[in-house]
This record gives C-alpha cells, structure tokens and sequence, in this order.
C-alpha cells in the first residue's frame, strides 16, 4: 500500500482484516515501528473520531503526531496558472512539498462544498495533495469518500455476524443539515467487497454515484429492506442527482425500535456523529444492539493497521 486514498487501496482484504484483529487484541506489536517517524495530520474540517482515533494508533506505533487546523495557517490555493491576487497565499505545490520536508505521513479531511458535482467527485484536494507530497497520504474522509470509516464498519461486521453471508442493509435516514455521500459511498465500497446480501434503501432523488451504488441491490420501500436484516446502517447523505440538495426530512425513515422488529434482530451501526431522535431513535441507540461505540473504538485499530502497512511501504516514508 502506498497510499490510502479509497478502500481500493487494499488489495488484500482478508489479510488485512487479520492484521486489524491482531492489533486489536494486541495494540502493541509494533509499538517501535514508528519511532522518529512524523505523521501530520490537516484538518480541513471538524472531526472528533478520526482525530484522536488515528493520532491515538500513531502513538500505538510509536510516533510522533503534529496536527494542524488548516484554517489557522495560509489558505491553500488549488488551481492551477492562476493569479494569486485574492485570498489565498499560497500554492499546493509548496504547501504539499513543505509538509513533507516535515512529515513521513500525512493525514488529510477535506469535505466537498456540495454545489459542484463534478468539482467535488474529483477530489481535488486529496488528489492535489497525493500529486505533490513526497510521502505517503491517508484520507481522513475526502469528498467523496471515507475508506477509514468504510473499512472499520466491516471490521465490526465481521465481528459480530452470525451467519456467513449477514444480510446488510444501509439505509438512508433524515438530517436537518446538506451531508456528504462520502460515508455511503466508502460503506458500499467496501461491504461490496465481501459476501454479503448487501440491500441499499434510500427515498427517491437519493440515489448514490453508480459507482458505489452498484455493489447492492436497491430497496425503495425501507419495510421491505428491514426485514430479516442482519445489520442496519443508518446514514444520511444529501441528494447526489440533484446534488447536494435536501429532497427530504421525512420522519418517516428514521431508524425506530419498532423498524428494528421487522429484522433478525439486527446490530444498527452508524458511524457518529449523531443526531438523536432525527436520524435514530433513542431506543435504538440506547439498546445492546447498537455497535456505534464498537465502531468508534475500532476506528483506532484500523487507523493503525493503515499507518502500520504505509510504514513498513518500500516506497513509502522518508528514511
Ligand atoms: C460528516 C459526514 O456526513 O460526512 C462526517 C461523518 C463522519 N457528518 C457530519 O457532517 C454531521
Ligand atoms: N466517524 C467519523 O469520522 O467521525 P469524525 O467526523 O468525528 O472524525
């Protein structure tokens, strides 16, 4: 692995998942494998998971963390050729190649602005930043998608199924606020990847990319999707056809104890933050079918099973 752009970076799965669980039972195998090696980590935009998680499973390595709120440095210009006569100060090229002067890896979150589709699905940002780094990148959920988060939801799958091929449901539900489809599209990406009955629900105007959505089969009526479901993941995302618009705030799709009777009694996931009694009702999230702190928790042992594979990289870190 080079980098960690999407879920696609892993090639092997099943091996990976392993090393993941090793980790997790033992966080501490490699706790000198990162010794005076730098991971810095750019925050375009709010975490509170993927912040401490990943710094925590650095530290887990034994290296040193440097974060940075991007919008407490110069703002980054992204176009190329053009005349820096306005706000921002300076260029990727000499933000990028400066932080790897610094950094044998880096970690960056970017959201999309959510009014350009076609500006956003480039994931300029990342993309910039992978182009001009000398090292290694991690995405800590990019525009499009958030392969930390997709990877640990199977993680937490795997652990918990009780059957061999779990039937998995993602099912859009209501959010007051235009979210990104990073989440799903990570979600899909990687449950795709594995042998699930994998069914998306969503209301009309919801669709995902068609290159996410086509790892699952498609249930419009949210009933239906539930029944005999083996895990339900909530998520809300705003429209990608009518792109980052807010078709709906139907109560009606939000996740109910009495929706979670309908399946074979199911573990409902999210992936946090989130809105009580919008998305999902306290019921749910209160009972002993709820993974979401699981989730969380994992987020530590994936972070660090990610840096650990990008560190032992022949063409990764700076020596
Ligand atoms: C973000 C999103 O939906 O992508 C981050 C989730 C990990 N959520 C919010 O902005 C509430
Ligand atoms: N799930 C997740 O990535 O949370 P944060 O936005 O708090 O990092």
């Amino acid at each position: 692995m080079h980098n960690l752009l999407s879920t696609d970076d892993v090639d092997a799965f099943p091996e990976f998942l392993k090393t993941a669980a090793a980790f997790k039972k033992n966080p501490y195998t490699e706790e000198t494998l990162g010794r005076r090696k730098t991971l810095v980590l750019l925050f375009f935009n709010p975490s509170l998971r993927t912040r401490v998680s990943t710094q925590k499973a650095a530290y887990n390595l034994g290296m040193n963390v440097i974060l940075l709120n991007v919008s407490q440095a110069w703002g980054i210009e992204f176009e190329d050729g053009t005349v820096m006569n306005l706000d921002t100060a300076e260029h990727v090229r000499e933000a990028a190649a400066v932080i790897s002067q610094y950094a044998d890896l880096i970690g960056i979150r970017t959201f999309p602005g959510l009014k350009d589709r076609a500006l956003d699905y480039q994931d300029r940002v990342l993309q910039q930043f992978a182009r001009y780094t000398t090292v290694p990148i991690v995405n800590m959920e990019s525009a499009t998608v958030h392969p930390l988060q997709g990877l640990t939801d199977v993680f937490t799958i795997e652990a918990h199924k009780r059957i061999a091929r779990p039937k998995v449901v993602l099912s859009w539900a209501p959010h007051p606020r235009a979210l990104p489809q990073a989440v799903a599209n990570s979600f899909l990406a990687a449950a795709g990847r594995m042998d699930y009955e994998l069914v998306l629900t969503h209301p009309p105007g919801y669709a995902l990319s068609e290159q996410f959505s086509r790892y699952a089969t498609i249930e419009h009526d949210q009933q239906k999707a539930f029944a005999g479901a083996d895990f339900i993941y909530a998520k809300n995302w705003s429209s990608y056809e009518s792109y980052g618009e807010i078709l709906s705030t139907d109560p009606k799709w939000m996740i109910t104890a009495e929706k979670m009777q309908s399946t074979n009694k199911a573990k409902f996931m999210h992936c946090l933050p989130v809105r009580r009694n919008v998305v999902v009702e306290d019921a749910v999230l209160d009972s002993p079918a709820s993974l979401v702190i699981e989730q969380a928790a994992n987020r530590t042992v994936i972070a660090q099973t990610v840096l650990s594979k990008l560190l032992k990289s022949p063409t990764g870190c700076n020596n």
